[in-house]
Parts: structure tokens; sequence; C-alpha cells
């Protein structure tokens, strides 16, 4: 799929959360070396990735990649990092928003334990200059989290990559999994919209061990609008000629921040929830 991208001119290519492996929070995995088994450990390219950063290399195109961490101290986090054009690793970012449960809760038809197998992630959300723009970073759950975009666009983001393992079915509400390609696009579409970026959302989709994954990965300008977006469940390359200057549009005029944001009223956004809302 690099390589066809590589061939329609492409310069970075985003492939989804947790890409190398199945989404494995959806099982209660009670050993830990078995659990560790699923997890990248150390720094990369490690032997397993080597041959997709060479393929990069060779083709001159940068990468987005999700996979689990498992660092040399022994903490683990959902993690991506963003690969330029010749191979060096110019950005990482660990999940902050670490959706589902901790515990083992057999009555589900699936788990979903990112919260017992991951640490929220450590870095925060920072943003990278590279491909001749500002590029950031999120993951899955991340993404519908209004401030998780704020602080890229206080930032100046003007593209950010993220990838996605989303269960059609959400257990707790299945009166919504209707909406999940709605609220998937919602939630990106947003966030390129309120500020100014372009977003590139790239799901693992389809049928994985049982368990439907919505798909619909889009490329969304800073206008909100899907410029290009898969239509199955398959393996497919979607492409776009993003031009970061398009940001502006944005970013001078309904959302500039200098002109408009008013802080002295957001405090309540960074504090902790008071009990009892
Ligand atoms: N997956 C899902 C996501 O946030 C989820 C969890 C599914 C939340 C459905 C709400 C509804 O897209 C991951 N991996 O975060």
């Amino acid at each position: 799929m690099m390589r066809e991208a590589a061939g329609r001119g492409a310069g970075l290519v985003v492939f989804p959360e947790l890409a190398l492996t199945t989404f494995f929070p959806r099982w209660y995995i009670d050993d830990q070396a078995e659990l560790d088994g699923w997890f990248e450990r150390g720094a990369m390219p490690n032997e397993a990735t080597l041959p997709l950063f060479e393929t990069a290399k060779e083709l001159g195109i940068g990468f987005c990649l999700g996979y689990a961490e498992l660092t040399a101290d022994g903490h683990h986090f959902n993690t991506s990092i963003l690969v330029d054009g010749d191979g060096t690793i110019v950005g990482k970012y660990r999940k902050v928003h670490l959706p589902g449960h901790r515990e083992h809760e057999p009555e589900r038809p699936f788990q979903h334990l990112e919260k017992r197998y991951f640490e929220p992630g450590d870095y925060g959300f920072r943003t990278f200059d590279a491909f001749g723009g500002r590029l950031g970073m999120c993951i899955c759950n991340d993404r519908r989290w209004p401030e998780t975009w704020r602080v890229m666009g206080l930032q100046g983001v003007e593209m950010v990559a993220l990838g996605y393992n989303t269960p059609w079915h959400y257990p707790l509400a299945p009166e919504h999994d209707h909406l999940q390609n709605f609220h998937n696009h919602l939630s990106m579409q947003a966030g390129a919209y309120q500020n100014g970026t372009w977003v590139v959302g790239v799901a693992k989709c389809g049928v994985e061990e049982g368990c439907l994954m919505i798909g619909q990965s889009a490329i969304i300008a800073p206008t909100g609008e899907i410029v290009a977006m898969c239509s199955t469940l398959g393996d497919e390359v979607i492409t776009a000629v993003c031009d970061l200057d398009r940001c502006q549009e944005i970013r001078n005029n309904i959302f500039n921040f200098a002109l408009h944001r008013q802080p002295q009223h957001y405090q309540a956004i960074a504090d902790e929830e008071k009990p009892g809302g």
C-alpha cells in the first residue's frame, strides 16, 4: 500500500492505530508474558519494522505508524511515530485518552481493556515541524476530545495524523451503534474546522477476530470538508493534495485565536471535574 501511495506521488502515508497487531485489548489476557508479546520492545525500527523503514527510504516517502510500545524500562503505551522521507523519526506520540475499562468484564461480547494494558501517554499533544509544515498526532479515542485538537491548534498545527480501531458495536450503548461512522467524522471534521488544520484519519477496519470495526478513513481539509474517503472495509489507499497554506483561510479569519479567543473564561476546561459535576 505504501508503494501504491508513492506511485500516486504521496509524500506521507498514515497507517492505523496498532497497525502491526490485532486490536488485542478486545481480549482479557492475564499472562503478562503473553500480553507483552503484542508489544514492540525498545526503539524503532526493530527487526519486524525495518523493512517498512527501508521501503519508505527507498521510495522517499514518510509515514505515520501506530503500534504497541514496551519501553526499555517496562512501560506500556499505545504509540504512534512520524517518520520523514529519509527514514528519520521526527515525531512520537503516546495515546492520552484510554477508553474502555480496567477489569475483565466477561459479560461483554468483547473486552476493551486499553486502561489495563496501556498507561496514559506522557508526551501530551506536541507538534513537529516536518514535511514542509507543522504536524501533530493523536490516536483513536483522542479524536473525540476537543482538548486534543485545541492544544495542537494553539501550537499552529497544520495537519493531524491519527489512526483508529473503532468497533461498530459499543456494548454499553448499543442504541448508538448506528452512529459510529457519524461520530467518527463529526469528531475529526470539527477538530479540523475549529483549529484550521488538515486531518488524516485512518481506520483499521472490517471484521478482525470476529469484531466488526468501522472504516470511512478520511482526509479532511481545514474547512472541515472531507476531500477523500475510503468506501470499502477492505485494504484501500486514498490520497489527496493537501495545501497546508489553506489552514490560513481559517486561522486568519473565523478561528483567528489572537483576535477572538477569550481564555480568561476557559479555566474550567483545564481543571479537574468537581464532584457531582
Ligand atoms: N476505540 C474506540 C474509539 O474511541 C470507542 C473506543 C468505540 C469509543 C465506540 C466510543 C464508541 O474510537 C479506541 N481504540 O479508542
